[in-house]
Parts: C-alpha cells; sequence; structure tokens
C-alpha cells in the first residue's frame, strides 16, 4: 500500500514539473494597442497641423502598395467610442495608443496648443477610465510633423529639445489620467530601417550616418523626456516610463556563428538599450569597437557612431522604469561570404558585421513575409534581456500576426497567439523573468504602413470600404477575450466549436 502511495504521490509530483503552468501571475496584465496615423484618420480635422505621413502618403510615389493614405483610415478620431466599446468587450486590462504630435502641436513647436486635439485624447482616456481600462500612452508612433522633419528630424541634434518640449505639454495634459507611457517607438525602425532603405519615413536613404545620429538623438530625446517627467510629474501624479523597443531575435546560423550572433543582438538591441538599461551607459562596447574599425577601414577619421559624452552617458543612464518589448520576428545570421554583398541592415545584412541575415528556415509565416511563426525565439530574446540588464520589469507592449482579406477565421493567428502566450508563461515560471503584460498588435485594422491596407493585424476587422468603418471581430477576438477571463491559457479558447458558439451569441457568422 504504502508503495502505491508512494509511487501515486511520485507521479503527481511528476506531472507537476512537466505539465507547465498555463496560469498567468495575478499582476499579469492583457492589453492591444494601436497608433495615432494608423487608426485616426481626421487628417486636416480641426486644426491638426501636417506630419510627414501626411505628406508621403499624399505624394503618391508607390512607396505604399495599394497607394492609399490614412487620411480616414479606421476614422478613431470620429469613431473613437466604438473602439472603447470594443476594448471593454474583449476585457482588456489596458489599451495603448500614441499621441499624433502635430495634433496637439500643429507646427510641432510649443507656439499653439490645438484645444480640439486636446479635447480628443482627454475624451478617449476618460471613457477608458470609466470603463476600467488602463491607458497607456505613447508619445511617438513615427509621425513626425513636417516642420521638424525638414529641419533634419532625427538627425538634428535639436530635436532633442523640441521632443522635450512636446513631452512637457503631454505630460501636463494627461499625466494626471495615464500612468504607463513610452515614450518613442521601435526606434530601431525609424532609425536604421528608415535610413537604410529609403523606402519609409523619413523618406531619406542615408546609410552612413542617418541612423547612428538619429539613435543618438533617440536615446538623448527619451531621456530628455523621462527626465522632464521625473522631476516635473511624477511627484504629483506616479506613473512610470519607458522606450518600445523593436526586438528581433538574433540567432547563430551555425554553432560559428555564435560571437557575431551576440554581436548582431548587440548591434540591433544594444544600440537602443545599452545606454539606458546597463551599469555603464553608452554604446555596447562591442560596437563601439567594430564601428570604430570599419569607419577607419572606410576611410573616415572617426568612427561613424557619434561618440556620448560622459554628461551624455550619464544623462542617458537609467531613464526607465520598465523594459518595453515589441517582439515581432526572427533572423539567422552568417558571415557574408567572400565577394558576397551583406546588403542593407534590417533589411538583408549588415555591412558593418559583414553579415548576411534569413529566416530561419522551415517556418510559417504571417500574410506579412516579415513574420515567420517562431515562438521560441520570444523567450530567448527575454532572457537575453534579463541576462542584459538585470532583473528588470518587462511589458510585451507589441506582438502580432497579420492576415488578409475580411478573415474572420483566423484560427492562424489564435495559434500564433497561444503559442506566444506560452513562451511567455515559460519566460515567467522557468526563467524567472518578470514580465508583466502582453500587447496584441493590434486591436483594430489599420493603415499599415508601406502595406497600406492589405496586411490586417485586427482582432477586429474594419470595413473601409464602408463610411460607417464598422468593426467586426475576428475568432481571435474571442480567443484573446476567452484567455483574459480566463487568465490562463485554456484549451477551450482555442477549439473551433467554442468560437463559433461565442460568435453565434455577438449575432454574427464566423
Ligand atoms: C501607385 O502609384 C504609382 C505612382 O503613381 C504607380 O506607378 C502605381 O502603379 C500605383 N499603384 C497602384 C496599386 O495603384
Ligand atoms: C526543411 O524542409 C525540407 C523539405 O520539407 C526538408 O528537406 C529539410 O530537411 C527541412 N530542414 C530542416 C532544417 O528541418
Ligand atoms: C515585477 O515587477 C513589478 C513592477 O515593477 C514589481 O511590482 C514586482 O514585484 C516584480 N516581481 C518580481 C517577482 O520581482
Ligand atoms: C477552462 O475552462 C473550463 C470550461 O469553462 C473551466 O471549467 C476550467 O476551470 C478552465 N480552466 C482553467 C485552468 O481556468
Ligand atoms: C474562470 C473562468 O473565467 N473560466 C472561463 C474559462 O473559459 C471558458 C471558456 O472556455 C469559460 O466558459 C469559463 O467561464
Amino acid at each position: 500500500d504504502s508503495i502505491f502511495v508512494f509511487n501515486y504521490v511520485f507521479i503527481l509530483v511528476l506531472v507537476g514539473l512537466l505539465v507547465p503552468c498555463r496560469r498567468f501571475p495575478p499582476n499579469f496584465k492583457f492589453g492591444a494597442s494601436t497608433s495615432a496615423y494608423q487608426v485616426e484618420g481626421g487628417w486636416n480635422a480641426d486644426g491638426k497641423g501636417v506630419n510627414i505621413w501626411d505628406r508621403i502618403t499624399h505624394e503618391h510615389r508607390g512607396l505604399i502598395v495599394d497607394n492609399s493614405t490614412g487620411d480616414v483610415a479606421a476614422d478613431s478620431y470620429h469613431k473613437w467610442r466604438e473602439d472603447v466599446r470594443i476594448a471593454k468587450e474583449l476585457g482588456l486590462d489596458f489599451y495603448r495608443f500614441s499621441i499624433s504630435w502635430v495634433r496637439i502641436l500643429p507646427s510641432g513647436f510649443t507656439n499653439e496648443i490645438n484645444k480640439a486635439g486636446v479635447k480628443y485624447y482627454s475624451d478617449l482616456i476618460d471613457a477608458l477610465l470609466a470603463e476600467g481600462i488602463e491607458p497607456i500612452v505613447t508619445l511617438y508612433h513615427w509621425d513626425l510633423p513636417v516642420r521638424i522633419h525638414d529641419l533634419g528630424g532625427w538627425t538634428n541634434p535639436s530635436i532633442v529639445d523640441w521632443f522635450g518640449d512636446y513631452a512637457r505639454v503631454i505630460f501636463s495634459l494627461y499625466a494626471n489620467r495615464v500612468k504607463t507611457w513610452t515614450t518613442i517607438n521601435e526606434a530601431v525602425v525609424l532609425c536604421d530601417f528608415g535610413y537604410n532603405s529609403g523606402i519609409f519615413v523619413p523618406d531619406i536613404k542615408e546609410p552612413i550616418f542617418g541612423p547612428y545620429l538619429c539613435n543618438k538623438h533617440v536615446l538623448l530625446a527619451h531621456a530628455k523626456s523621462y527626465r522632464i517627467f521625473d522631476r516635473e510629474f511624477r511627484h504629483k501624479y506616479g506613473g512610470r516610463i519607458s522606450i518600445s523597443n523593436h526586438l528581433l531575435w538574433i540567432e547563430p546560423s551555425s554553432p560559428q556563428d555564435v560571437e557575431l550572433a551576440e554581436l548582431g543582438r548587440e548591434h540591433l538591441v544594444g544600440r537602443y538599450s545599452h545606454a539606458i538599461f546597463s551599469k555603464d551607459g553608452g554604446w555596447p562596447p562591442s560596437i563601439e569597437k567594430q564601428m570604430l574599425k570599419v569607419s577607419l577601414a572606410q576611410g573616415y577619421k572617426e568612427s561613424r557612431l557619434p561618440p556620448f559624452t560622459e554628461e551624455e552617458k550619464k544623462f542617458v543612464r537609467g531613464t526607465a522604469d520598465f523594459y518595453a518589448v515589441n517582439f515581432y520576428a526572427t533572423y539567422l545570421i552568417r558571415p557574408a561570404k567572400p565577394g558576397e554583398d551583406p546588403g542593407l541592415w534590417f533589411l538583408t545584412g549588415s555591412p558593418e558585421l559583414n553579415a548576411v541575415l534569413e529566416h530561419p528556415p522551415n517556418v510559417s509565416y504571417s500574410f506579412s513575409k516579415l513574420i515567420p511563426v517562431y515562438p521560441k525565439a520570444l523567450r530567448r530574446q527575454l532572457a537575453w534581456l534579463k541576462k542584459q540588464y538585470g532583473d528588470i520589469n518587462i511589458i510585451i507592449t507589441e506582438n502580432g500576426f497579420s492576415v488578409s482579406g475580411v478573415h474572420l477565421e483566423d484560427y492562424k493567428k489564435i495559434q500564433f497567439i497561444n503559442q506566444y502566450l506560452e513562451q511567455v508563461l515559460l519566460s515567467i515560471y522557468e526563467d524567472n523573468v518578470n514580465v508583466t503584460g502582453y500587447t496584441v498588435w493590434s486591436l483594430i485594422d489599420n493603415f499599415e504602413w508601406m502595406d497600406g491596407y492589405t496586411s490586417k493585424y485586427g482582432l477586429y476587422h474594419v470595413n473601409f470600404d464602408d463610411p460607417e468603418r464598422k468593426r467586426t471581430p475576428r475568432a481571435s477576438a474571442i480567443y484573446f477575450s476567452c484567455v483574459i477571463k480566463n487568465r490562463s491559457l485554456n484549451d477551450t479558447c482555442l477549439e473551433k466549436n467554442y468560437l463559433i458558439e461565442q460568435s453565434k451569441l455577438r449575432r454574427y457568422e464566423l
């Protein structure tokens, strides 16, 4: 008998060890995200100024695949009550949106404040709070005022003060109600992808100095707004603030490429994190060394990576209360073969590292071929952040999967979210990484930058042919609300029958 009991207990313990916990910790929060230019529309409504996306899309030079614009987009400028309603229907703990700089400051500068713009975000924030949904606000999601763009944008050091001035206005308007902030969204995309490719804002191809000047000024501008928040607002209102970084996980292509992969991560993630999150501040030392070597070999007399003064290092170091992760893709890295052109960093490889990037073999993709389904990369990325920067609190501020067409039965997206959430749980319970939030990109279909309206990330479909811009839940919306309700990865939430039944309860056909 006792042997039987012993075995029984043994098996229970074993099962306990083998079956990963499916339940999220009590402090874990779920949300969904959008950004101003992608959903608002109202591009010239009520005194809004012009930003670089307004300009670039109006010029129709074939940068946007369907030559579309965000002039109306999902019309959230007028339909924001619908967005709040569906955020509530989903059961979201928070809704992450961004503020359009020129909707508040039409010229980009503080000489004029647009009352209608102020009221728009104020009403949105109040409506969310009334439904018990926390607003998480991004100050800058790529929609630079044209006047600041024309003055050199992120390559002009004056942008540090201009961004600080803008941030102070926003904090003074909303910090009494908004308690979680991110300053700049995915700087690696605007600096590296932007200046390297020339096919994205700022619509300038200058891969030699552009990405690095932009990189440094983004870090300083972020730090400036953090310092302003810290000195002038935090004591009155509390709150936390960080920067949302796009982390594309880099793995070695073969065991010989382990060191190169680490250099790749420092080039991609470290350049936007080390200055803020490391003990020493400044650029990652390995990148500083590499950039100096490459620059001298190219005939420049100093590194193309602009140095930080000691004062600047101190100014930037420690300017984040948590780490905000936008996570989508994975690359394998290998050295370029003799004579092989590594192409451009963030697209195909890196001239600076003389390395080539490839997606992992044998993976499936979302509609956007930029996103291979490779869930275990997320756990590795989170573990890497902890190893590099210590036991910092992490919030995943974006993760998502695109489909095309109406596609209400988006079961592949459900699998995607479920698999990535499994990795989040492993991070929390196996690796003791302090992840406390997960955000789906996106709440609703929107203007997906160069993909125009062809790439659809929404939990809710938006009918862009309908003047009302009707929002309809996809299966993924029902799945996500089920997970949120259960606070766990309950397999019932994945079942087709359950999803179809629920869609009928909501009076539409999946
Ligand atoms: C978009 O505009 C460009 C430039 O005018 C044109 O060459 C291209 O055919 C257009 N594409 C579509 C899908 O309309
Ligand atoms: C990838 O798939 C191909 C064809 O299905 C197969 O031959 C190959 O072995 C796979 N490679 C890996 C790394 O799994
Ligand atoms: C995780 O971070 C949150 C927010 O900073 C903090 O309240 C919590 O105590 C941390 N949890 C652990 C296990 O360190
Ligand atoms: C999963 O859903 C079922 C069916 O409603 C419920 O009985 C069960 O408690 C849920 N499991 C967890 C772990 O929440
Ligand atoms: C506790 C809880 O919220 N349970 C829910 C889990 O999800 C199922 C659907 O799969 C609901 O029916 C339960 O009420």
